[in-house]
């Protein structure tokens, strides 16, 4: 009732109350509305209780969570000024020449993307990174730029943690306006692992830049200048943020067998991409195969030929590329990509805390507050042990890497789907299968989503006890996986030197292939039309207006922002359930506080289950600011 809504209000409970409280508080008037969605998040905690997360079905025993601690901060300072200010004072270009005239070396922080999409399949959730987003913006403004969007993070956002990836963008930007903002984009193929139409791509762009992006960091899976060079465009277009086109890397330049990516290979293509006008240069090493005398040549000569300044990604796979860093550095790299120490390392970043350390006392000395962000990296540390069935059982770094030459970020995904497939015990036969199947296709560039090609055929030949002899000898009468027939007809571009013509025949069995962007082959969107449909058929559900953005999300993953979409309507907003709650269930006795609205908490506690009726509905009990409720939750079991 009315009542209850202002003897629960907070600020009524803690006595921060005045005369003006009632006026001043509209949300004390939203009665129904609000005990719909309380209701609804209650019948979510009820069915997590009583069927558990879909997500993490397998899991029988869950260990006791220390609560991690919050680095404090001062929430009332204002934020210190950082590269965000800078770009809006200096504009792109400005600012690319400010950046490759800095002497000291700059850092980005990976931990809220890379780092967990490479050590926890993806599964962070916003609510553990908005706990330090603001404080970690106030305690380290020397930060060059925080990625947190795009690459994998948006499809799970979507998928698994029934999260709208716009929100989370919108909350991380308002917690720290003063860090650029980073995404990863996939070129033509956006946050997917297709080609979208042009203007799907490019309005993506338009909004993600609306929303908060600031560093677009663009890639294409086969490294094609076609795929890359349009997305630079869309971002100098459509934004003032900064284009950062990539080169993929693998192989070893320093290997002379190697004549296909050498270092002349890599040269010319930092060439077309610093002529596509791009703003920064990225060697996105996703595999972690730059050892540390390459990155040495690999830097001084990109130093020498192109004039943008030179960001550096790796992933510590091998557990070497400390070396590498360091190396790069002496050589002139610009910026470096690391994750705060709880969650660097092995398929992640290396440790930003140890290479902050590193550079002490060194020409091209980096300056934090050491302290600081080591609460940060222990905060990590006690947030991931939430996630600990996403973790990929790797244990100690691998040489195995420059064989395999598996991308981080897919790692860390292979081992639970090959477990899917029953083919846990057999995870190094298909490691050395992906290798095999790399070879066959001619050595491609592997990194999503052209690393999934590889691994589903990888996969495919292991489980049905297939060679790669077998492929070629009796490749006509083979049903290979579908991700292999559309990249052999063209679908994720041309790779560097073309496809294997007898392998290319074999797969299409007749079907033809076609050698120019994929995207030439698919319709432009209509928007002002698409978007009244998109209306008409999600109407009611979100409890608010659609946006473009929701738009976006669907027309990227028509089905997953569907189940999302139906997820929201049934429970409502989900994401700010604690993370041990929204995985393992509540337990009885427990006490939550979830933020429905700002300002406004339920305070909601678990008492028990009953058991089920004939119809297979069980009553969950709980108290929702001290008030009993009592849903009925299907036990699915
Ligand atoms: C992605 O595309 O998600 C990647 O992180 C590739 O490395
Ligand atoms: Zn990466």
């Amino acid at each position: 009732s009315f009542l209850d809504n202002i003897l629960n209000h907070p600020g009524f409970r803690d006595g921060s109350a005045t005369v003006n409280f009632i006026s001043s508080h509209p949300e004390l008037f939203q009665l129904k509305e609000t005990r719909n969605r309380a209701t609804r998040l209650v019948e979510f905690l009820g069915d997590v209780v009583v069927n558990g997360n879909p997500d993490v079905k397998e899991i029988k025993e869950v260990p006791e969570f220390i609560k991690p601690a919050i680095p404090v901060f001062d929430a009332n300072a204002a934020y210190p000024k950082g590269t965000k200010d800078l770009l809006t004072e200096l504009g792109p270009e400005k600012f690319a020449q400010w950046l490759k005239e800095e002497k000291k070396i700059h850092f980005t922080d990976t931990t809220m993307r890379d780092a967990h999409q490479s050590l926890l399949a993806t599964r962070m959730r916003s609510i553990d990174m908005m706990k330090v987003a603001e404080g970690y913006a106030k305690n380290h403004p020397e930060t060059f730029s925080m990625e947190v969007w795009g690459g994998a993070t948006f499809d799970v956002c979507l998928r698994f943690l029934k999260e709208n990836p716009w929100e989370r963008l919108q909350l991380l930007r308002k917690a720290m306006p003063n860090i650029l903002l980073q995404m990863l984009i996939r070129g033509s193929n956006g946050v997917g692992y297709t080609a979208y139409p042009d203007n799907l791509v490019e309005k993506f762009v338009a909004e993600a830049w609306e929303n908060g992006v600031d560093i677009f960091r663009i890639f294409d899976s086969l490294n094609w200048m076609e795929s890359i060079a349009p997305c630079i465009e869309y971002v100098r277009k459509n934004t003032d943020g900064l284009a950062e086109a990539s080169i993929c890397y693998t192989g070893d330049i320093l290997d002379t067998k190697n004549t296909k990516y050498n270092l002349d290979y890599y040269l010319q293509l930092a060439k077309d991409i610093e002529n596509a006008g791009a703003h920064i240069l990225a060697i996105k090493d996703m595999a972690g195969l730059l050892k540390p005398y390459a990155a040495g040549e690999l830097i001084s000569a990109l130093k020498a030929e192109i004039n943008i300044p030179v960001h550096l990604h790796t992933h510590d796979t091998s557990s070497i590329q400390a070396a590498t860093y360091l190396q790069a550095i002496e050589a002139g790299v610009d910026v470096v990509d690391v994750a705060l120490g709880g969650l660097s390392g092995l398929t992640s970043q290396p440790n930003f805390n140890s290479l902050v350390e590193m550079t002490t006392c060194s020409e091209r000395q980096a300056h934090f507050n050491m302290e600081k962000l080591n609460e940060y990296s222990h905060y990590w540390e006690e947030v991931r042990k939430y996630y600990f069935p996403f973790e990929s059982g790797l244990k100690a770094g691998t040489a195995d890497v420059y064989k395999h030459e598996i991308p981080g970020g897919q790692y860390s995904n292979l081992k639970p789907q090959a477990e899917s497939l029953g083919l846990g015990h057999r995870f190094h036969e298909i490691t050395a299968m992906y290798s095999k199947v790399n070879k066959l296709f001619g050595d491609i560039i592997k990194v999503t989503p052209s690393s999934k090609v590889v691994g589903d055929m990888a996969q495919y030949l292991v489980s049905n006890n297939l060679s790669i002899e077998d492929v070629m000898e009796k490749g006509e009468n083979l049903n290979f996986p579908q991700s292999v027939v559309n990249f052999f007809k063209g679908d994720l571009g041309q790779p560097v030197g073309g496809f294997p013509k007898d392998l290319q025949k074999i797969i299409l069995k007749g079907e033809k292939p076609y050698t120019d962007r994929p995207n030439a082959h698919l319709e432009p969107i209509d928007f002002d039309k698409e978007f009244k449909e998109f209306e008409n058929t999600f109407k009611e559900g979100m409890g608010r207006k659609l946006e473009m953005s929701d738009f976006l999300s669907y027309k990227l993953y028509p089905k997953v922002f569907t189940d999302f979409f139906n997820h929201y309507k049934r429970y409502g907003e989900v994401m700010n359930i604690p993370t041990p709650d929204f995985f393992y269930g509540m337990t009885p006795g427990e006490e939550i506080t979830v933020e429905m609205d700002k300002g406004k908490t339920l305070l909601i506690e678990f008492l028990s289950v009953g058991t089920a009726d004939e119809d297979g509905l069980v009553d969950a009990f709980f108290k929702v600011n001290g008030q009993t409720r009592t849903v009925k939750v299907q036990d699915k079991s």
